[in-house]
């Protein structure tokens, strides 16, 4: 029997490649948006997938249209993509990402109760909860510290998952993700401002591009390969929580190094602090400086997960490294920008 999949946050990285996979695996997919992101499915349109998904509108701030939604369908398995998912506009949107980001996870999870329990979750789980870090590798048991008001909402929906499946039985899973990359990332995130800022200076489109903090570090994964983890996540006998994360992490400058050296920029790094700019070695002529306005009013410095329950028990592994993961983001945006010109 053809199983039915429900995807909140279709038109997002990660909805966009979990459809791919889902429908690969013969899934039938309901894909659902709020009504302004109807217009940004150019991910699903470049995975060539956007025609085989139906689409419903369902505003996860509205528990009326989620529970229509849930009615008109049979759904199976209900993956929770869909957030206010940028943790500097979380600072100028508190209660915006509070309604979607944690609450919209509270109305799925109700009318999962009210309607179907059968309906197993997926909750997108985020490794910012763990923030200001207390343990220097973050498993899946390591206290949360969140320091934004998008972690401190995805915290309330990662334990409302918990209590969720404590309570009523629910297969109530949550994955905690760090943080995942791709052609595919939204173009604010700092991995893909850094490629398509250096790809844009080359075509002399612009001559420099700002930054905030260099020496935040992430462990940076590739996110199509992070979508097989979460479907596998549902597919286990019971449902419990995971960590999903290379187990490596880099500081914003090392991922700009790695960048321009396979650009083959000659570039280097001159001045301190907020004076601190990458120039060209030929002409000193600068690339990238800092600007304060892309500091958070409080900020996660630096975040290593342990994928070993991941490893264990969904028999998953990461398989591309940061070399990698740059390479394929680039050679990307070289491939689009080109077809754009
Ligand atoms: O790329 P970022 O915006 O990602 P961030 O904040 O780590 O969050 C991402 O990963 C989380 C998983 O851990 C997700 F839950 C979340 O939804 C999102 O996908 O920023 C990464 C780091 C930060 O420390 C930030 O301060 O880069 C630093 N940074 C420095 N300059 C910058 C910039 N970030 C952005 N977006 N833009 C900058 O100019």
């Amino acid at each position: 029997m053809k199983k039915t999949a429900l995807i909140t946050g279709i038109s997002g990285q990660d909805g966009a490649y979990l459809a791919q996979f889902l429908l690969k695996k013969k899934y039938k997919i309901i894909g659902t948006d709020r009504r302004s992101a109807r217009s940004v499915n150019w991910r699903l349109r470049r995975l060539n997938i956007e025609d085989k998904i139906i689409f419903e509108e369902m505003e996860l701030g509205e528990i009326y249209e989620i529970q229509r939604v849930f009615k008109k369908h049979k759904i199976d398995e209900v993956y929770n993509l869909a957030a206010q998912s940028f943790v500097g506009t979380s600072f100028s949107s508190p209660l915006n990402t509070s309604n979607i980001t944690g609450l919209g996870a509270l109305r799925i999870l109700e009318t999962i109760r009210t309607q179907n329990k059968k309906i197993k979750f997926y909750q997108a789980s985020s490794s910012e909860m763990f923030g200001d870090v207390l343990e220097a590798k973050q498993k899946e048991s390591t206290p949360l510290n969140p320091q934004s008001p998008y972690a401190i909402s995805k915290v309330f929906a990662h334990y409302l998952t918990q209590n969720y499946r404590k309570s009523y039985g629910i297969f109530a899973t949550s994955g905690i993700l760090f943080n995942h990359e791709s052609p595919l990332r939204g173009e604010e995130f700092v991995t893909r401002k850094i490629i398509i800022g250096l790809i844009k200076i080359i075509n002399k489109e612009i001559k420099y591009f700002e930054l905030g903090n260099l020496y935040a570090k992430r462990d940076w994964g590739y996110a199509k390969e992070y979508v097989e983890a979460i479907w596998k996540m549902l597919q286990t006998k019971k449902p419990d929580d995971f960590i999903i994360a290379t187990g490596k992490t880099y500081s914003i400058k090392d991922f700009i190094n790695k960048a321009t050296k396979y650009l083959n920029l000659n570039v280097k790094w001159i001045g301190k602090g907020l004076n601190e700019k990458l120039v060209d070695k030929k002409n000193n002529q600068i690339l990238i400086k800092i600007n304060p306005k892309y500091f958070r009013p409080a900020e996660v410095n630096i975040l290593t997960g342990n994928p070993t329950r991941a490893k264990k028990k969904l028999k998953w592994e990461p398989k591309t490294n940061i070399d990698q993961l740059i390479k394929i983001m680039i050679d990307d945006e070289i491939k689009y920008y080109k077809k754009n010109l």
